[in-house]
């Protein structure tokens, strides 16, 4: 089954109205391939501004969002919110929430089911710490994340896979095309075995680690690589590349 290879940027805490809007007129005016998809992660006072002014054949994502529809949650925004704005992905499970903002599994469990059921598509994200690959335990940690995700989708058309190696996470330490593929490979298993062979066919599974324009071609080329999480390159003229990967 062919799977639309799907690329996002994921600004993080970075830019300004000045930096972005520039980012975004290159993006907009770049001979993108049509057969990728492509979204933007903004930082969440940014949204409504990268929404504005991007193409709308590029898709936005929030890097987050919380577990329910509003309240007293003092600096949170639900995917009712960034649906109001015009929004319609949210990136959730990122590394850094997970381990600088102490995010568990249950929390981005709930916050996966919240999104999807308010229509939001969801990236999300999963990744073995560096010690814990040493420690050869790559797949019961990447496993035991997508379980908590799995048992939070009813819908799995709404969902991309990103894998992103925390040790690959702004290091410029790219995995390899063989370890990228490995992990994509067990994923889609694991996903045959405890969803279904159809959405183990269906889901795109993208990989996120200091991609560059200089990495891309190669990973992309992987078998079961359908696209990437970019961080660091996202925010310069090389995405456009990142975009065009896919021979
Ligand atoms: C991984 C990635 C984007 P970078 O976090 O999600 O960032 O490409 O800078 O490693």
């Amino acid at each position: 089954m062919s799977r639309k290879f799907f690329v996002g940027g994921n600004w993080k805490m970075n830019g300004d109205k000045a930096s972005l809007g520039e980012l975004i007129k290159t993006l907009n005016s770049a001979k993108l391939d049509p057969n990728t998809e492509v979204v933007c992660g903004a930082p969440s006072i940014y949204l409504e501004f990268a929404r504005s002014k991007l193409d709308p054949k590029i898709g936005v994502a929030a890097q987050n969002c919380y577990k329910v529809k509003g309240g007293a949650f003092t600096g949170e925004i639900s995917p009712a919110m960034i649906k109001d704005v015009g929004v319609h992905w949210v990136i959730l499970g990122h590394s850094e929430r997970r381990w600088v903002f102490g995010e568990t599994d249950e929390l981005i469990g709930q916050k996966c089911a919240h999104a999807l059921e308010n229509g939001l598509g969801v990236i999300a994200c999963i990744g073995e710490k560096l010690d814990e690959r040493e420690a050869g335990i790559t797949e019961k940690v990447i496993n035991a994340q997508t379980k908590h995700f799995a048992d939070n989708i009813k819908d799995w058309s709404k969902v991309v896979l990103a894998y992103e190696p925390v040790w690959a996470i702004g290091t410029g330490k790219t995995a390899s095309p063989a370890q990228a593929q490995d992990v994509h490979d067990k994923l889609r298993q694991w996903v045959k075995a405890n969803v279904s062979e159809a959405v183990a066919n269906s889901v795109r599974i993208i990989y996120g680690g200091s991609v560059t324009g200089g990495t891309c071609k190669e990973l992309g080329g992987m078998k079961d690589v359908d696209g990437f999480l970019v961080g660091g390159a996202a925010l310069k003229p090389e995405f456009v590349d990142i975009i065009n990967a896919k021979q």
